[in-house]
């Protein structure tokens, strides 16, 4: 028995035989062989996309301040250019990988593989991979992972569900980020909420902030949770 795949579209779903449709299967095969190599290693795998500047980076450095005691947990960053972000994780005390992609707009599953033989895993029980901020080429390429989670932030405007479906068809969680700027921000969240399940109605939900920590307990549960589960699936398998 598996975690069921994240990605809820048909993978490779370019429906014409042309070289994005070979690449996109090229890089499911390799998603394919992450998953399995998780699986062995009872690693939890988390996705986690959004737009430039959501507020990736940030969640995770406040998801490592609080469960990096509970969990162990190691982060690989994907950016199109510096090891910014990896340094940012870095000062919560936890190991950070920066993938370089020299330009291109999201990460594939062979750039994860890649990063992966330079990490240690022995251990490993929750691997996040922080994607490229981008919320359009990163929703079609399967990374491995259990769970997709897609931050949508207050800044960005309420309506980007239904005008970047693939993302929120694929995900499994939206963490609605920067909800500390609702205040002053013309943001409805019972409407990006309404439009971002009608792209896909069992998409979960969690109001978050980053900055005062608003929503976080719950995200975490949610993480430890799925680390539990995980572990549970494997040992049932191993038996
Ligand atoms: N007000 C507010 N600002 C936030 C919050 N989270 C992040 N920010 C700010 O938003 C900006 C971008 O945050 P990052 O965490 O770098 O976002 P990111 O998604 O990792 O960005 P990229 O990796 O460049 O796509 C920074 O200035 C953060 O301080 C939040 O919850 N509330
Ligand atoms: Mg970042």
């Amino acid at each position: 028995m598996s975690i069921e795949k994240s990605s809820k579209a048909a993978r490779g779903s370019v429906q014409c035989e042309n070289s994005s449709f070979n690449l996109l299967k090229a890089n499911d095969f390799v998603a394919e062989n992450i998953r399995k190599h998780m699986q062995e290693q009872n690693i939890l795998l988390i996705n986690v996309t959004s737009s430039a500047g959501s507020g990736k980076t940030t969640l995770l450095h406040e998801t490592a301040k609080r469960i990096s005691g509970q969990v162990n947990m190691k982060v690989l960053v994907g950016d199109l250019e510096t090891e910014r972000d990896a340094d940012r994780i870095k000062e919560a005390g936890v190991e950070a990988l920066q993938i370089v992609t020299g330009g291109i707009c999201h990460l594939e599953a062979q750039m994860v593989w890649q990063a992966m033989e330079q990490l240690d895993l022995s251990g490993v029980e929750l691997l996040f991979v922080e994607n490229v901020g981008n919320l359009v080429c990163p929703a079609s390429f399967d990374l491995g992972e259990d769970y997709r989670v897609t931050l949508m932030a207050t800044t960005e405007g309420d309506d980007k569900p239904k005008k970047y479906p693939r993302m929120f068809l694929t995900s499994d969680m939206m963490l609605v980020s920067k909800s500390d700027l609702l205040p002053y921000l013309p943001f409805s969240v019972e409407a990006v909420v309404k439009d971002a399940r009608e792209v896909n109605p069992s998409l979960e939900v969690i109001q978050v902030s980053g900055l005062t920590g608003e929503g976080l307990e719950d995200w975490c549960e949610w993480l430890l949770e799925k680390v539990r589960n995980k572990k549970a699936m494997s040992e049932t398998t191993a038996v």
